[in-house]
């Protein structure tokens, strides 16, 4: 995070999410390895030049004895990396629990867990205090870390109490909060038994921000609704504060995308597929292995495709990758097993001695193999059921310079908003319309295709990951300079 040009930096930025962008192994008693994973979010704060950013999290790991702590916390440090040691009974209350358990599915509308989820936790109670004290132990690491001026930056549903925590700590610590899922319409979040307190949380927070003017319209209907406060066109009113409340849609590190394809590697790659794949149409779906994704909803319309047209049989080929996510689960582990039993069936049903109609891979790919597969790909399915963004998407168009293929995009993603005008956008949940999507995206004349991809292209390469990150900490320093106006009038 050093600033290439050998300046100075503006300013310090605390980025609070639950998990650190590194994977820590131990080697010994006193001895990690460390492995730096480029998320997104990684890639998107190196690229903003002005700010010195250090990262707040959790490890992943459980360390129970203080030399491991001590000797982890060292290590972390040269990635400017700080940990939140958390034990196993908070981390499966507070990240099993109400995280995945609660708030993940809500805030996709799939809505709060039945008596059978529930008994395999300890209810919701149980769980949001483990939440609630996870989210003071994340609060007392960052105001230990905290300097006069720094800016905190708290990511996603697992920290909706932090903004909270860390004003009453400090009142004058600049806090950011942005939630990368949807924000469910006020008639969702209001099911939720902890509904008020969560809302009053965030609000502590100068600046919320969601990747649609949706989700955001949205969590200000709920304020407004819920604890009867005002809503303003900057945002939420509550006894003389305001908390301002906008969009800020993410996108992806393109150029790291374009670059990549230039490379042997790749190139070698791409040759190898093209090679594999000769004379077939390729179709790709790249997910994590998550009810909101909607795979076996993508794979049942690819199968109504092949039912109908029957000279596409041995000309298309559907590639599925799937990372597994949240193993340990039931519902992801019976979630595996369904699509695992469609594909059987699918390809049982059309497959020949020569090729079967899917591919379906349970893993993650490297990066190099995963730019390969969005350049060869000829129409790319994006069928989430609800979908925060979907990065998938923008790293698909990335890819397509040269190609100019067709994205077909779920309705119900945030990147809908933004590809929209280039994809075709369907409602994952009706399976004949995405089968006829399938089939006018296999069939589109170039012209049109070059059309689309052009509008697609633009959007992705100019509103960048870094340009978000950018955007949100001077929304949020700006926010606070207006606030300081306001107050001495
Ligand atoms: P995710 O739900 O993880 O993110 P998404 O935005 O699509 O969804 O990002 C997934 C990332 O994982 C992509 O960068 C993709 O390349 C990678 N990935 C997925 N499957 C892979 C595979 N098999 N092999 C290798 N890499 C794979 C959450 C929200 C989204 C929101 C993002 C960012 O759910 O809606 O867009 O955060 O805010």
């Amino acid at each position: 995070y050093d600033r290439e040009d050998g300046k100075p930096f503006s300013q310090r930025l605390l980025v609070v999410a639950n998990r650190l962008p590194v994977s820590a192994i131990r080697k010994g008693e006193e001895s990690w390895s460390l492995e730096i994973s480029a998320g997104g979010l990684v890639s998107a704060l190196l690229g903003v030049k002005d700010f010195e950013a250090r990262w707040i999290g959790w490890a992943g790991v459980n360390v129970p004895d203080e030399i491991g702590q001590n000797a982890l916390t060292k290590a972390l440090a040269e990635k400017r990396c700080i940990p939140v040691f958390l034990d196993e009974e908070i981390v499966h209350q507070y990240y099993n629990g109400y995280c995945n358990n609660i708030l993940w599915p809500l805030f996709h509308y799939l809505g709060l867990p039945q008596e059978d989820r529930l008994a395999t936790t300890r209810g919701f109670q149980s769980q949001f205090q483990a939440y609630k004290k996870a989210n003071e132990m994340f609060a007392a690491v960052v105001n230990k870390h905290y300097e006069d001026g720094d800016v905190v930056w708290c990511h996603d549903y697992h920290l909706m109490f932090l903004p909270q925590c860390l004003k009453n700590y400090n009142s004058k610590m600049k806090v950011g909060w942005f939630l990368h899922t949807p924000f469910p319409s006020s008639e969702i979040h209001r099911t939720l038994p902890s509904r008020s307190e969560l809302l009053h949380a965030v609000l502590a927070a100068d600046l919320v921000g969601f990747h649609t003017y949706d989700y955001a319209r949205h969590f200000v209907s709920a304020c407004t609704r819920i604890l009867g406060l005002e809503g303003t066109p900057e945002g939420v009113e509550n006894q003389g504060k305001l908390t301002r409340v906008a969009a800020f849609p993410i996108g992806i590190d393109s150029e790291r995308f374009i670059r990549a394809l230039d490379l042997p590697d790749v190139k070698k790659h791409i040759k190898d597929l093209q090679e594999r794949f000769k004379g077939r149409k390729v179709m790709l779906g790249v997910d994590r292995l998550d009810m909101i994704k909607g795979i076996p909803q993508k794979i049942l319309a690819f199968e109504k495709f092949l039912e109908e047209n029957d000279s596409w049989r041995e000309k298309v080929v559907l590639l599925q990758i799937a990372v597994p996510t949240r193993t340990d689960v039931p519902e992801y582990q019976k979630l595996t097993s369904q699509v695992h039993e469609i594909v059987g069936r699918i390809n049982g049903r059309f497959g020949t001695l020569n090729t079967v109609p899917i591919h379906h891979l349970d893993r993650s790919l490297d990066f190099h193999a995963l730019c390969a597969l969005y350049a060869v790909t000829d129409v790319a399915l994006v069928t989430s059921l609800r979908d925060g963004m979907n990065l998938v998407s923008y790293e698909f168009v990335a890819c397509q310079d040269k190609k100019k293929g067709v994205l077909i995009l779920s309705e119900f993603a945030g990147a809908a908003q933004s590809l929209g005008a280039g994809a075709i956008l369907v409602n994952p949940w009706n399976i004949t319309d995405v089968a006829d999507a399938i089939k006018k995206a296999l069939n589109m004349p170039s012209a049109e295709r070059e059309k689309r991809h052009k509008h697609n292209f633009h959007h992705v390469t100019t509103h960048t990951a870094q340009e978000w990150a950018e955007t949100f900490v001077s929304e949020l320093n700006d926010t606070i300079v207006e606030a300081q106006l306001r107050t001495k009038q």
